[in-house]
């Protein structure tokens, strides 16, 4: 099934190629290399490789306007007129948690379709998906009309489930940073859903989000004592993967308000607190951290 917007369907059916490409191609690139991307963090061979795969061919495509990625300082201007009804922007985190790739474990890329200039708020995105480079490849795709999950195989996408929700009896929580950095409000919540729902962290968000789209619950990276704007980022990371769990009928939050209402105000690496997960569980956050 294809999605009604041409210029969104020919970024999901590119992402969906490139896929399988970037899981081919991450044997060989595990190495780190001697750079850190925008955010301060050290870059193995294939984040930057998986990088430049996606700028030269997502900024290739008629209606997109901008590409912009966790891992290069600058936006790509890709010509197009992004104020216009079909000059979409792209935000995209190339391989999130490719720390994992040392260990073998899962990672993930994300993108974000916006229709708007970049840094953009995350309602104004019109389409995000995430694949996950699991023991299979597949990526849970929403749009304005419905949330779809694909598995990747050969460069096709077949669709194995149609309207995704959340569970409404939640499972699992995951959360982020080291415990003895969590503010003592955010540990005070942790500890009761700790006593509620099972442990499921994994190091990269995909994997672990992926796992509250399967089983219900809640994942988070937290502000940290050290550090309260938390890690990840918000175009990259916090708004698209708030669209699509919102769009399953979870919420997103910031803490205090959804991701997709953030105001973004300090460009386009800015990071935020992120939690996404079952709707009485987010309230229930955001109640304790007030
Ligand atoms: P990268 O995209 O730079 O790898 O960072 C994002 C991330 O790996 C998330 O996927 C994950 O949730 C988080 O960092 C893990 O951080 P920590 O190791 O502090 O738990």
């Amino acid at each position: 099934m294809t999605v009604s917007d041409p210029v969104v369907e020919t970024v999901v059916a590119t992402l969906s190629r490139s896929a399988t490409e970037i899981r081919q191609g991450l044997v060989g690139r595990r190495g780190a290399v001697d750079e850190e991307n925008p955010s301060g963090e050290t870059q193995v061979e294939a984040d930057i490789w998986a990088d430049e795969l996606l700028a030269e061919r997502l900024s290739a495509i008629d209606g997109i306007s901008q590409y912009a990625s966790e891992e290069r300082e600058a936006i790509i201007d890709c010509g197009g007129d992004a104020a216009s009804t079909d000059g979409y922007t792209v935000a995209v985190d190339p391989l999130d948690g490719s720390s994992n790739l040392t260990s073998n474990n899962a990672m993930g890329t994300i993108v974000g379709v916006y229709d708007a200039p970049l840094p953009a708020r995350g309602e104004d995105l019109v389409a995000a998906a995430y694949v996950l480079y699991g023991p299979i490849t597949t990526m849970l795709l929403a749009t304005e009309d419905t949330v779809s999950e694909y598995e990747l195989t050969g460069g096709e996408r077949r669709r194995i489930r149609e309207d995704v929700t959340l569970p409404d009896d939640p499972v699992v929580y995951g959360f982020g940073g080291r415990v003895p950095d969590w503010t003592d409000t955010f540990t005070e919540y942790a500890r009761e859903i700790e006593t509620e729902l099972k442990l499921r962290y994994g190091g990269a968000m995909i994997g672990d989000v992926n796992q509250v789209v399967t089983y219900g619950g809640i994942f988070g990276y937290p502000g940290l004592e050290s550090r309260p704007e938390g890690k990840l980022r918000l175009q990259f990371e916090g708004s698209p993967i708030g669209y699509i769990i919102e769009r399953a009928g979870g919420r997103s939050s910031n803490g205090e308000q959804s991701l997709l209402t953030v105001e973004p105000s300090e460009g386009i690496h800015e990071r935020t607190p992120v939690f996404v997960g079952n709707e009485p569980l987010i309230d229930r956050l955001e109640t304790q951290l007030s």
